[in-house]
Protein backbone atom coordinates (compact mmCIF):
# COMPACT_ATOMS: atom_id res chain seq x y z
CA UNK A 1 0.00 0.00 0.00
CA UNK A 2 1.28 3.49 -1.20
CA UNK A 3 2.50 5.68 1.93
CA UNK A 4 -0.78 7.49 2.85
CA UNK A 5 1.23 10.96 3.83
CA UNK A 6 2.26 10.81 0.20
CA UNK A 7 -1.03 10.32 -1.13
CA UNK A 8 -2.39 12.78 1.10
CA UNK A 9 -0.22 15.54 -0.20
CA UNK A 10 -1.07 14.89 -3.68
CA UNK A 11 -4.67 15.04 -3.15
CA UNK A 12 -4.37 18.19 -1.27
CA UNK A 13 -2.13 20.18 -4.43
CA UNK A 14 -5.51 18.59 -6.76
CA UNK A 15 -7.24 21.15 -8.96
CA UNK A 16 -10.30 20.46 -10.11
CA UNK A 17 -12.17 22.82 -12.61
CA UNK A 18 -15.96 23.57 -12.65
CA UNK A 19 -18.19 24.62 -15.86
CA UNK A 20 -20.03 27.52 -15.14
CA UNK A 21 -22.85 25.92 -17.34
CA UNK A 22 -23.61 23.60 -14.48
CA UNK A 23 -25.00 25.79 -12.37
CA UNK A 24 -27.82 27.03 -14.68
CA UNK A 25 -31.19 25.24 -15.71
CA UNK A 26 -30.68 22.73 -17.88
CA UNK A 27 -32.72 19.80 -19.16
CA UNK A 28 -33.24 17.56 -22.79
CA UNK A 29 -34.48 18.14 -25.63
CA UNK A 30 -38.01 17.43 -24.14
CA UNK A 31 -38.02 19.65 -20.83
CA UNK A 32 -35.89 21.43 -19.24
CA UNK A 33 -36.84 21.54 -15.20
CA UNK A 34 -36.56 25.31 -14.02
CA UNK A 35 -34.79 25.03 -10.16
CA UNK A 36 -35.54 28.20 -7.88
CA UNK A 37 -32.52 30.36 -7.08
CA UNK A 38 -30.39 29.42 -10.59
CA UNK A 39 -27.75 32.01 -11.28
CA UNK A 40 -29.07 35.12 -13.76
CA UNK A 41 -25.23 36.47 -15.05
CA UNK A 42 -22.29 34.87 -15.23
CA UNK A 43 -21.29 36.60 -12.01
CA UNK A 44 -23.65 34.51 -9.77
CA UNK A 45 -22.58 30.95 -11.70
CA UNK A 46 -18.76 31.99 -10.45
CA UNK A 47 -20.61 32.89 -6.71
CA UNK A 48 -21.94 29.34 -6.90
CA UNK A 49 -19.00 27.68 -8.37
CA UNK A 50 -16.79 29.62 -5.37
CA UNK A 51 -19.20 27.57 -3.20
CA UNK A 52 -17.73 24.00 -4.53
CA UNK A 53 -14.28 25.53 -3.45
CA UNK A 54 -15.40 26.24 -0.15
CA UNK A 55 -16.52 23.16 0.95
CA UNK A 56 -14.04 21.09 -0.92
CA UNK A 57 -11.14 23.27 -1.10
CA UNK A 58 -9.75 21.80 -4.38
CA UNK A 59 -12.18 23.22 -7.41
CA UNK A 60 -10.19 26.84 -6.99
CA UNK A 61 -11.42 27.40 -11.27
CA UNK A 62 -14.38 27.91 -12.91
CA UNK A 63 -14.45 27.18 -16.88
CA UNK A 64 -16.45 29.44 -18.91
CA UNK A 65 -18.69 28.75 -22.01
CA UNK A 66 -19.09 31.95 -24.90
CA UNK A 67 -21.88 33.48 -25.10
CA UNK A 68 -22.74 32.01 -22.27
CA UNK A 69 -20.94 34.07 -20.16
CA UNK A 70 -20.61 36.86 -22.15
CA UNK A 71 -19.76 40.16 -20.29
CA UNK A 72 -18.47 43.63 -21.45
CA UNK A 73 -15.31 43.25 -19.21
CA UNK A 74 -13.81 40.55 -19.12
CA UNK A 75 -11.11 41.30 -17.33
CA UNK A 76 -13.71 42.68 -14.41
CA UNK A 77 -14.90 39.26 -14.52
CA UNK A 78 -11.68 37.54 -13.58
CA UNK A 79 -11.51 40.37 -10.77
CA UNK A 80 -14.41 39.32 -9.21
CA UNK A 81 -13.81 35.77 -9.58
CA UNK A 82 -10.23 36.29 -7.59
CA UNK A 83 -12.54 38.09 -5.17
CA UNK A 84 -14.69 35.37 -4.25
CA UNK A 85 -11.68 33.03 -4.24
CA UNK A 86 -11.49 31.68 -7.72
CA UNK A 87 -9.87 32.10 -11.14
CA UNK A 88 -11.63 31.84 -14.58
CA UNK A 89 -10.10 28.70 -16.15
CA UNK A 90 -10.51 27.36 -19.88
CA UNK A 91 -12.72 29.51 -21.96
CA UNK A 92 -15.10 27.40 -24.12
CA UNK A 93 -16.08 27.98 -27.62
CA UNK A 94 -19.25 27.74 -28.76
CA UNK A 95 -19.99 27.22 -32.31
CA UNK A 96 -23.24 25.23 -32.30
CA UNK A 97 -25.99 27.59 -31.46
CA UNK A 98 -26.05 30.30 -34.01
CA UNK A 99 -28.65 29.46 -37.06
CA UNK A 100 -25.54 29.67 -39.61
CA UNK A 101 -24.41 26.75 -38.12
CA UNK A 102 -27.18 24.63 -39.82
CA UNK A 103 -24.12 22.85 -41.76
CA UNK A 104 -21.80 23.34 -39.62
CA UNK A 105 -19.28 25.79 -38.83
CA UNK A 106 -15.57 26.15 -39.08
CA UNK A 107 -16.18 22.83 -41.37
CA UNK A 108 -19.27 24.73 -43.39
CA UNK A 109 -19.36 24.98 -47.21
CA UNK A 110 -19.98 28.39 -46.93
CA UNK A 111 -16.53 30.19 -46.45
CA UNK A 112 -18.53 33.66 -44.97
CA UNK A 113 -19.98 31.28 -42.05
CA UNK A 114 -16.17 29.72 -41.82
CA UNK A 115 -15.07 32.90 -41.45
CA UNK A 116 -17.76 34.13 -38.77
CA UNK A 117 -16.82 30.45 -36.62
CA UNK A 118 -13.59 30.70 -37.06
CA UNK A 119 -13.96 34.64 -35.77
CA UNK A 120 -15.48 33.33 -32.89
CA UNK A 121 -12.44 31.27 -31.75
CA UNK A 122 -9.97 34.18 -32.03
CA UNK A 123 -12.72 36.52 -29.58
CA UNK A 124 -12.59 33.50 -27.39
CA UNK A 125 -8.42 34.03 -27.53
CA UNK A 126 -8.71 37.68 -26.64
CA UNK A 127 -11.09 36.85 -23.76
CA UNK A 128 -8.30 34.12 -22.76
CA UNK A 129 -5.69 37.25 -22.83
CA UNK A 130 -8.25 39.23 -20.51
CA UNK A 131 -9.11 36.35 -18.14
CA UNK A 132 -5.76 35.32 -17.54
CA UNK A 133 -6.58 31.62 -19.04
CA UNK A 134 -4.49 29.11 -20.27
CA UNK A 135 -6.96 27.02 -21.89
CA UNK A 136 -9.12 26.94 -25.19
CA UNK A 137 -11.31 24.50 -25.20
CA UNK A 138 -12.64 23.65 -28.69
CA UNK A 139 -15.61 21.16 -29.56
CA UNK A 140 -17.60 21.09 -32.62
CA UNK A 141 -20.87 19.98 -33.62
CA UNK A 142 -19.95 20.12 -37.09
CA UNK A 143 -21.24 17.05 -39.14
CA UNK A 144 -23.43 15.94 -41.52
CA UNK A 145 -26.74 13.91 -41.80
CA UNK A 146 -26.44 11.73 -44.90
CA UNK A 147 -24.21 10.60 -47.02
CA UNK A 148 -23.31 12.66 -50.09
CA UNK A 149 -24.29 15.64 -47.92
CA UNK A 150 -20.69 17.22 -47.86
CA UNK A 151 -17.20 15.88 -48.84
CA UNK A 152 -15.63 14.42 -45.90
CA UNK A 153 -12.29 15.19 -47.08
CA UNK A 154 -13.07 18.85 -48.07
CA UNK A 155 -14.51 19.30 -44.24
CA UNK A 156 -11.19 18.04 -42.47
CA UNK A 157 -9.08 20.11 -45.11
CA UNK A 158 -11.66 22.74 -43.80
CA UNK A 159 -11.13 22.00 -40.05
CA UNK A 160 -7.34 22.01 -40.52
CA UNK A 161 -7.33 25.80 -41.53
CA UNK A 162 -9.72 26.73 -39.39
CA UNK A 163 -7.78 25.16 -36.57
CA UNK A 164 -3.99 25.94 -37.84
CA UNK A 165 -5.39 30.05 -37.99
CA UNK A 166 -7.05 29.73 -34.07
CA UNK A 167 -3.31 28.24 -32.77
CA UNK A 168 -1.69 30.92 -34.95
CA UNK A 169 -3.20 33.74 -32.40
CA UNK A 170 -2.39 31.51 -29.41
CA UNK A 171 0.32 33.31 -27.08
CA UNK A 172 2.86 31.05 -25.87
CA UNK A 173 1.61 29.98 -22.74
CA UNK A 174 -1.85 29.61 -24.12
CA UNK A 175 -2.84 26.12 -25.65
CA UNK A 176 -5.61 24.56 -27.49
CA UNK A 177 -7.11 21.96 -26.52
CA UNK A 178 -9.34 19.64 -28.92
CA UNK A 179 -12.27 17.38 -27.69
CA UNK A 180 -13.99 14.71 -30.06
CA UNK A 181 -17.42 13.10 -29.57
CA UNK A 182 -18.55 9.93 -32.00
CA UNK A 183 -21.95 11.45 -32.68
CA UNK A 184 -24.68 13.97 -32.12
CA UNK A 185 -25.80 16.64 -32.82
CA UNK A 186 -24.50 14.91 -37.10
CA UNK A 187 -25.82 11.30 -37.07
CA UNK A 188 -24.01 10.37 -40.08
CA UNK A 189 -20.43 11.55 -39.94
CA UNK A 190 -18.96 13.80 -37.32
CA UNK A 191 -15.59 15.85 -38.04
CA UNK A 192 -14.17 14.97 -34.71
CA UNK A 193 -15.41 11.92 -33.91
CA UNK A 194 -12.54 10.07 -31.87
CA UNK A 195 -9.42 10.52 -30.30
CA UNK A 196 -6.98 9.74 -33.46
CA UNK A 197 -8.82 12.53 -35.50
CA UNK A 198 -8.55 14.69 -32.60
CA UNK A 199 -4.79 13.91 -32.16
CA UNK A 200 -4.11 13.91 -36.00
CA UNK A 201 -4.91 17.72 -35.88
CA UNK A 202 -3.11 18.25 -32.70
CA UNK A 203 -0.30 16.62 -34.18
CA UNK A 204 -0.03 18.66 -36.86
CA UNK A 205 -0.34 22.25 -35.14
CA UNK A 206 2.21 21.68 -33.00
CA UNK A 207 3.10 20.92 -29.31
CA UNK A 208 0.96 23.21 -27.34
CA UNK A 209 -2.65 21.52 -29.16
CA UNK A 210 -4.13 18.65 -27.18
CA UNK A 211 -6.73 16.27 -27.04
CA UNK A 212 -9.58 16.50 -24.44
CA UNK A 213 -10.97 13.44 -23.16
CA UNK A 214 -15.06 13.95 -22.02
CA UNK A 215 -15.62 10.17 -20.70
CA UNK A 216 -19.36 11.00 -22.42
CA UNK A 217 -18.17 11.13 -25.53
CA UNK A 218 -17.59 7.22 -26.22
CA UNK A 219 -19.72 4.53 -28.00
CA UNK A 220 -20.78 1.86 -24.85
CA UNK A 221 -17.80 -0.42 -23.83
CA UNK A 222 -15.48 1.47 -25.29
CA UNK A 223 -11.55 1.53 -23.48
CA UNK A 224 -11.67 5.06 -21.86
CA UNK A 225 -8.30 4.23 -19.96
CA UNK A 226 -6.58 2.87 -23.06
CA UNK A 227 -7.32 5.72 -24.87
CA UNK A 228 -5.89 7.64 -21.95
CA UNK A 229 -2.60 5.67 -21.81
CA UNK A 230 -2.16 6.14 -25.55
CA UNK A 231 -2.71 10.03 -25.23
CA UNK A 232 -0.07 10.36 -22.50
CA UNK A 233 2.20 8.27 -23.94
CA UNK A 234 2.26 10.79 -26.82
CA UNK A 235 2.33 13.41 -24.79
CA UNK A 236 -0.94 14.62 -26.39
CA UNK A 237 -3.47 14.27 -23.12
CA UNK A 238 -4.43 18.17 -22.28
CA UNK A 239 -6.93 17.24 -19.99
CA UNK A 240 -10.59 15.55 -18.95
CA UNK A 241 -14.07 16.86 -19.28
CA UNK A 242 -15.21 14.38 -16.91
CA UNK A 243 -19.22 13.19 -16.71
CA UNK A 244 -20.47 9.81 -16.64
CA UNK A 245 -23.32 8.03 -18.83
CA UNK A 246 -25.16 5.42 -19.16
CA UNK A 247 -26.24 5.85 -22.98
CA UNK A 248 -24.97 8.30 -24.35
CA UNK A 249 -23.49 11.91 -23.84
CA UNK A 250 -25.55 12.07 -20.42
CA UNK A 251 -23.11 14.54 -18.95
CA UNK A 252 -24.37 12.77 -15.46
CA UNK A 253 -22.38 13.67 -12.14
CA UNK A 254 -18.67 11.62 -12.70
CA UNK A 255 -18.20 8.62 -10.56
CA UNK A 256 -22.29 7.98 -10.64
CA UNK A 257 -22.75 5.61 -13.26
CA UNK A 258 -19.29 3.59 -13.10
CA UNK A 259 -16.80 4.55 -10.58
CA UNK A 260 -14.69 1.78 -11.24
CA UNK A 261 -13.88 3.15 -14.62
CA UNK A 262 -13.22 6.41 -13.83
CA UNK A 263 -10.98 4.80 -10.86
CA UNK A 264 -9.01 2.80 -14.02
CA UNK A 265 -8.65 6.01 -15.54
CA UNK A 266 -7.15 8.01 -13.05
CA UNK A 267 -4.73 4.80 -12.49
CA UNK A 268 -3.78 5.59 -15.89
CA UNK A 269 -3.17 9.19 -14.78
CA UNK A 270 -1.35 8.07 -11.65
CA UNK A 271 1.19 5.53 -13.41
CA UNK A 272 2.27 8.40 -16.08
CA UNK A 273 2.91 10.41 -12.99
CA UNK A 274 0.47 13.02 -14.78
CA UNK A 275 -1.48 13.95 -11.66
CA UNK A 276 1.41 16.67 -11.41
CA UNK A 277 0.48 20.32 -12.22
CA UNK A 278 3.76 20.78 -14.24
CA UNK A 279 2.57 18.00 -16.45
CA UNK A 280 -0.08 20.17 -17.67
CA UNK A 281 -3.43 17.94 -17.28
CA UNK A 282 -7.12 19.76 -17.29
CA UNK A 283 -9.17 18.08 -14.84
CA UNK A 284 -12.86 19.39 -15.42
CA UNK A 285 -16.27 18.79 -14.51
CA UNK A 286 -18.44 18.95 -17.75
CA UNK A 287 -22.25 18.28 -16.17
CA UNK A 288 -25.69 19.22 -16.12
CA UNK A 289 -27.78 18.78 -13.16
CA UNK A 290 -31.36 18.24 -15.03
CA UNK A 291 -33.23 17.04 -11.65
CA UNK A 292 -30.88 17.30 -9.31
CA UNK A 293 -29.61 20.71 -6.88
CA UNK A 294 -26.56 21.69 -8.78
CA UNK A 295 -24.46 22.86 -6.04
CA UNK A 296 -24.47 19.99 -4.02
CA UNK A 297 -24.46 17.86 -7.40
CA UNK A 298 -21.21 19.57 -8.34
CA UNK A 299 -19.75 19.08 -4.23
CA UNK A 300 -20.76 15.27 -5.23
CA UNK A 301 -18.93 15.04 -8.38
CA UNK A 302 -15.85 16.62 -6.56
CA UNK A 303 -15.97 14.08 -4.16
CA UNK A 304 -16.00 11.48 -6.49
CA UNK A 305 -13.22 12.20 -8.58
CA UNK A 306 -10.92 13.09 -5.08
CA UNK A 307 -12.26 9.36 -4.43
CA UNK A 308 -11.18 7.92 -7.42
CA UNK A 309 -7.80 9.56 -7.52
CA UNK A 310 -6.85 8.67 -3.77
CA UNK A 311 -7.99 5.06 -4.94
CA UNK A 312 -5.35 5.53 -7.72
CA UNK A 313 -2.59 6.69 -5.54
CA UNK A 314 -3.09 3.34 -2.84
CA UNK A 315 -2.19 1.13 -5.56
CA UNK A 316 0.85 -0.62 -4.65
CA UNK A 317 3.06 0.15 -7.71
CA UNK A 318 6.00 -1.82 -6.89
CA UNK A 319 3.86 -5.06 -6.03
CA UNK A 320 2.07 -4.44 -9.10
CA UNK A 321 5.10 -4.18 -11.31
CA UNK A 322 6.48 -7.48 -9.22
CA UNK A 323 3.48 -9.60 -10.56
CA UNK A 324 3.16 -7.95 -14.02
CA UNK A 325 7.01 -9.22 -14.40
CA UNK A 326 6.15 -12.57 -12.94
CA UNK A 327 3.28 -12.81 -15.05
CA UNK A 328 1.14 -12.96 -12.48
CA UNK A 329 -2.33 -12.43 -13.56
CA UNK A 330 -4.43 -12.72 -10.70
CA UNK A 331 -1.80 -11.37 -8.29
CA UNK A 332 -2.11 -8.40 -10.12
CA UNK A 333 -5.62 -7.88 -11.00
CA UNK A 334 -5.40 -8.26 -6.81
CA UNK A 335 -3.17 -5.70 -6.10
CA UNK A 336 -5.69 -3.17 -8.29
CA UNK A 337 -8.49 -4.38 -6.85
CA UNK A 338 -7.51 -4.25 -3.45
CA UNK A 339 -6.80 -0.49 -4.08
CA UNK A 340 -10.14 0.09 -5.63
CA UNK A 341 -11.62 -1.77 -2.91
CA UNK A 342 -10.29 0.23 0.06
CA UNK A 343 -13.14 2.63 2.02
CA UNK A 344 -10.69 6.13 1.22
CA UNK A 345 -13.76 8.15 2.98
CA UNK A 346 -11.75 8.49 6.07
CA UNK A 347 -8.50 9.26 4.94
CA UNK A 348 -10.40 11.91 2.60
CA UNK A 349 -12.59 13.41 5.69
CA UNK A 350 -8.88 13.40 7.55
CA UNK A 351 -7.29 15.71 4.71
CA UNK A 352 -10.35 17.88 4.60
CA UNK A 353 -9.86 18.42 8.64
CA UNK A 354 -5.90 19.16 8.24
CA UNK A 355 -7.20 21.76 5.15
CA UNK A 356 -9.37 23.20 7.62
CA UNK A 357 -12.65 21.79 6.11
CA UNK A 358 -15.62 20.55 7.12
CA UNK A 359 -15.16 16.52 6.55
CA UNK A 360 -18.21 16.63 5.02
CA UNK A 361 -18.55 19.09 2.53
CA UNK A 362 -22.14 18.10 1.46
CA UNK A 363 -23.36 18.21 4.82
CA UNK A 364 -21.31 21.70 5.79
CA UNK A 365 -23.26 23.01 2.31
CA UNK A 366 -26.60 22.09 3.20
CA UNK A 367 -26.23 23.81 7.08
CA UNK A 368 -24.47 26.78 5.52
CA UNK A 369 -28.44 28.72 4.44
CA UNK A 370 -25.90 29.59 1.04
CA UNK A 371 -29.61 27.37 -0.80
CA UNK A 372 -31.70 29.47 0.95
CA UNK A 373 -29.98 32.69 0.48
CA UNK A 374 -30.15 32.03 -3.38
CA UNK A 375 -33.83 31.18 -3.80
CA UNK A 376 -34.56 34.27 -1.67
CA UNK A 377 -32.22 36.28 -3.18
CA UNK A 378 -32.60 35.39 -7.02
CA UNK A 379 -35.73 36.38 -8.01
CA UNK A 380 -36.45 38.67 -10.86
CA UNK A 381 -34.27 38.74 -13.87
CA UNK A 382 -33.75 35.55 -16.29
CA UNK A 383 -32.37 32.51 -14.93
CA UNK A 384 -29.61 31.40 -17.02
CA UNK A 385 -30.34 28.23 -18.91
CA UNK A 386 -28.72 25.86 -21.66
CA UNK A 387 -28.34 28.47 -24.25
CA UNK A 388 -28.18 31.42 -23.03
C1 LIG B 1 -20.47 19.28 -25.78
C2 LIG B 1 -19.04 19.12 -25.29
C3 LIG B 1 -18.47 20.39 -24.76
C4 LIG B 1 -19.45 21.15 -23.93
C5 LIG B 1 -20.78 21.28 -24.60
C6 LIG B 1 -21.77 21.99 -23.71
O1 LIG B 1 -21.06 18.04 -25.96
O2 LIG B 1 -19.00 18.12 -24.31
O3 LIG B 1 -17.34 20.12 -23.97
O4 LIG B 1 -18.89 22.41 -23.79
O5 LIG B 1 -21.27 20.02 -24.91
MN1 LIG C 1 -17.23 18.11 -22.99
Amino acid sequence: MADREAVQQVLRAQKIELPTWAFGNTGTRFKVFAQPGVPRTPQEKIDDAAQVHKFTGVAPSAAVHIPWDRVDDYAGLAAYAEQAGIAIGTVNANVFQDDDYRLGSVTNPDPGIRAKALGHLIECIDIMDATGSRDLKLWFADGTNYPGQDDIRARQDRLAEALAATYQRLAPSQRMLLEYKLFEPAFYTTDVPDWGTSLLHCVALGPQAAVVVDTGHHAPGVNIEFIVAVLLRAGRLGGFDFNSRFYADDDLMVGAADPFQLFRILREVVAADALRPEAGIAFMLDQCHNIEPKIPAQIRSVMNVQEATAKALLVDAPALAAAQRAGDVLGAHAVLMDAYNTDVRPLLAQLRQDMGLDPDPVAAYHRSGYAEKIVAGRVGGTPASWGS
